[in-house]
């Protein structure tokens, strides 16, 4: 009897908040919930770990509402680096999503922190990772992949994530109609990206920086023919903010196998600390009105033959370049780790958490 009487009451209850509700969204100026960065990451995963840290972050961001990753595509062209983002995807309980690889592109040799992780064996003789794509080569072409996602989504609704060479975009951009749409690849960039946040180039000093001058011709098309906004982390950027390697130790030990880890320590000899180049790109991609950063003027960046990059301010110009104040720092730094090591919601089958490690 009790119990019914305050069911009753709880339901009349629910029904005024219902009320006051449905009064409130109209009238009480209530917003919708943002809409998450829908995110297509490309990258030359195995030249260097930042692209694993950054990656790591982008599956942090879809987890908390933040980001939908679309799709990876990558601009190292080694048989590894596929295999590498399938498995960190599947860590993170996306394994089905779409990978696009380069063909000709530069940068064919192998790297342990791709390789390695994918190699690792249980006793028993089978992989320790239980992702599906194993060998680069059976991954589709990253401008095939590209076209199909971009023509799939509505207008103006993709950020395009870019921390490698620009091998894949430039193609894009000169990509003709096909199956997945009648527009031209510069023409599909126009309808459906609003922003391409990219890893490259210095600023202001203009200093050959790596993910510029070694796809040159691609790195000069992008900048001249991209033809939405373009904001830039430069070298400079990433140098000034590095990944503390206590990070690695303490904050992945939730599970003893963590593959992003492992990269880590494959890549230089414990302990380092390494530049957040392509973490800060993603951080603004996903976060640009949080002030984390600061913007240059608007202007136009190009890439010179000698592989230097060039800003040129002017007010009608769509490229800018971020800006790390030494105040701003600490808190883009802390933003970084937290997201980069964050523990997916389940652990893939198969492994198993740490011995009393503490889920954060
Ligand atoms: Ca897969
Ligand atoms: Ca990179």
């Amino acid at each position: 009897m009790i119990r019914s009487t305050t069911r009753r009451k709880m339901f009349g209850e629910w029904r005024l908040w219902g009320v006051l509700g449905v009064l409130c969204a109209a009238s009480c100026g209530v917003q919708a919930a943002p809409q998450p960065a829908r995110i297509i990451f490309d990258t030359d995963m195995g030249n260097d770990i930042d692209d694993a840290l950054a990656l790591s972050m982008l599956h942090s961001f879809e987890a908390r509402g933040e980001a939908k990753l679309l799709a990876v595509t990558i601009t190292k062209d080694n048989q590894w680096a596929a295999p590498y983002v399938d498995l960190v995807n599947t860590f993170y309980g996306r394994g089905n999503l779409s990978i696009g690889v380069v063909r000709n592109g530069v940068t064919r040799e192998d790297s342990p922190y791709i390789r390695v992780p994918s190699e690792r064996k249980r006793a028993d003789g089978t992989p320790l990772h239980r992702h599906d794509l194993r060998d680069g080569k059976a991954a589709p072409d990253a401008v095939d992949v590209l076209r199909r996602v971009l023509a799939g989504e509505q207008d103006n609704a993709v950020t395009m994530v870019q921390v490698g060479f620009s091998t894949n975009l430039a193609r894009l951009l000169d990509s003709p109609p096909d199956r997945h749409s009648p527009l031209n690849g510069t023409e599909l960039v126009r309808r459906k990206v609003r922003l391409l946040s990219a890893m490259a180039g210095a600023f202001p000093t203009g200093d050959r920086e790596y993910n510029v001058h070694m796809d040159l011709k691609s790195a000069q098309r992008l900048f001249a023919q991209w033809p939405t906004p373009i904001v830039a982390s430069g070298f400079e950027i990433g140098l000034a903010i590095l990944y503390p390697a206590s990070s690695i130790e303490k904050h992945f030990a939730y599970v003893p196998e963590h593959p992003v880890a492992e990269a880590y320590r494959l890549y230089q000899k414990m302990p380092y600390n390494r530049p957040t180049w392509d973490l800060t790109s993603v951080l603004y991609a996903v976060r640009p009105d949080e002030n984390y950063f600061d913007l240059s003027a608007p202007g136009k960046i190009s890439a010179k033959d000698d592989g230097h990059t060039q800003f040129e301010a002017n007010a009608n110009g769509t490229h800018r370049y971020l800006i790390a104040t030494p105040a701003q720092r600490p808190r883009i730094l802390e933003a970084l780790v937290n997201l980069a090591s964050q523990p997916p919601a389940a652990l893939p089958a198969g492994l198993t958490a740490t011995a009393g490690a503490v889920r954060r």
